[in-house]
């Protein structure tokens, strides 16, 4: 194990983890615990920038432990635990607050997204939520964030934060600066609805999206009514990406077959996209569908969930005092 790179990421729970979640960050987090140490945490305090019915927030929670555990994290390799049990991120995250800038917070497009047209009604929580999510990373002085494509520009806040820090307090590399580490085919899942918008677990159309519990009758529905095109498959990615549904389609075909998007469209060119969907279907339920099973099996086994997390959060607590003490006496805090 090499002892100084640590990875942190984490995954809200704010419903069913889906195949964005899982070919964006859940598959990266398996194999990057084979090299390194590993963090990896369930963000509660993310989930609730937005109103979550606590009792399904406590049952997401588990949940979300139980589909790390069913993708292949492995809870004795692996730090698991969540994000309200270890109160220095919300510590660290106050003071990080008087670090960040207003000019900074206003740029991320992600709270203009979820935010939506209203933006005076959505939480301060929400608006400050990039601010928490560079605690999460720093209070374990964390080198590499695997993340799918859509939080690249929080982690580039998270690296300004850090290197700010670093600046006021005149402590040179105190807060290593962390580098994504974002997938390189599949880094945005699409929604199967829309080819404009990720796949998300908040859009409204389950059929937006491919659920890690889906059985192979659903993720076979799904596959055959997701959005394509009319035309028959180009031999060229030009062709191709002025079709967003469909370049979503071959993209998620070629990382799931381990295949190049050149030779999808070599082996795919000319034929109609139900050829593709037909095949796509059943490389998904080969994939998800046991996935989705050991999740569930999982979950009927609640106190063993707890128990992963209890021990995660002990072991997380003790790097986050350790670093906590020494940054209090960074800022000067008694
Ligand atoms: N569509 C996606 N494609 C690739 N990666 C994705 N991720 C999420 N959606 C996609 C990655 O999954 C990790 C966990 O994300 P999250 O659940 O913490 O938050 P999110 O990005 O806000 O995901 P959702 O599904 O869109 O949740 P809601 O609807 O609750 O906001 C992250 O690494 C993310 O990049």
């Amino acid at each position: 194990m090499n002892k100084k790179k640590l990875v942190f990421s984490g995954v809200q729970p704010t419903g069913n983890l889906h195949l964005g979640n899982y070919l964006g960050a859940l598959k990266n987090f398996v194999s990057l615990q084979k090299e390194m140490n590993c963090i990896y945490c369930v963000v509660d305090l993310h989930a609730i920038t937005t109103f979550q019915n606590p009792n399904q927030l406590r049952n997401n929670v588990l949940e979300t432990v139980a589909s790390f555990v069913a993708t292949g994290l492995n809870p004795s390799k692996s730090i698991i635990f969540n994000q309200s049990a270890v109160s220095g991120h919300t510590e660290l995250a106050w003071i990080l607050n008087c670090i960040s800038r207003i000019g900074w917070l206003n740029r991320m497009t992600q709270f203009k997204d979820k935010a939506g047209s209203d933006k005076e009604k959505a939480s301060v929580g929400l608006y400050i939520y990039p601010n928490l999510m560079a605690a999460d990373i720093l209070l374990y002085k964390a080198t590499h964030v695997p993340v799918g494509a859509d939080q690249k520009q929080h982690l580039e806040l998270s690296r300004d934060i850090a290197q700010k820090f670093n600046n006021d307090f005149n402590c040179k590399d105190f807060f290593p600066l962390p580098e994504p580490l974002i997938p390189k085919n599949v880094s945005r899942v699409m929604s199967l609805r829309d080819g404009n918008k990720k796949m998300s677990k908040s859009e409204e159309s389950d059929y937006s999206r491919i659920n890690l519990k889906d059985s192979a009758d659903e993720i076979n529905k799904k596959i055959k009514k997701a959005k394509s095109d009319s035309d028959q498959i180009p031999d060229n990615l030009k062709d191709l990406e002025k079709k967003p549904e469909a370049l979503n389609l071959v993209n998620i075909y070629s990382e799931i077959s381990k295949s190049t998007l050149e030779k999808v469209l070599n082996e795919m060119s000319g034929k109609e996209y139900s050829f593709l969907k037909k095949k796509l279907a059943e490389l998904l339920i080969n994939e998800i569908e046991p996935v989705g099973k050991e999740i569930k099996k999982l979950l009927g086994d609640k106190s063993h969930l707890e128990s992963i997390l209890k021990k995660g959060k002990e072991k997380a607590n003790i790097i986050a005092e350790e670093n906590l003490k020494n940054i209090r006496e960074k800022v000067g805090l008694i």
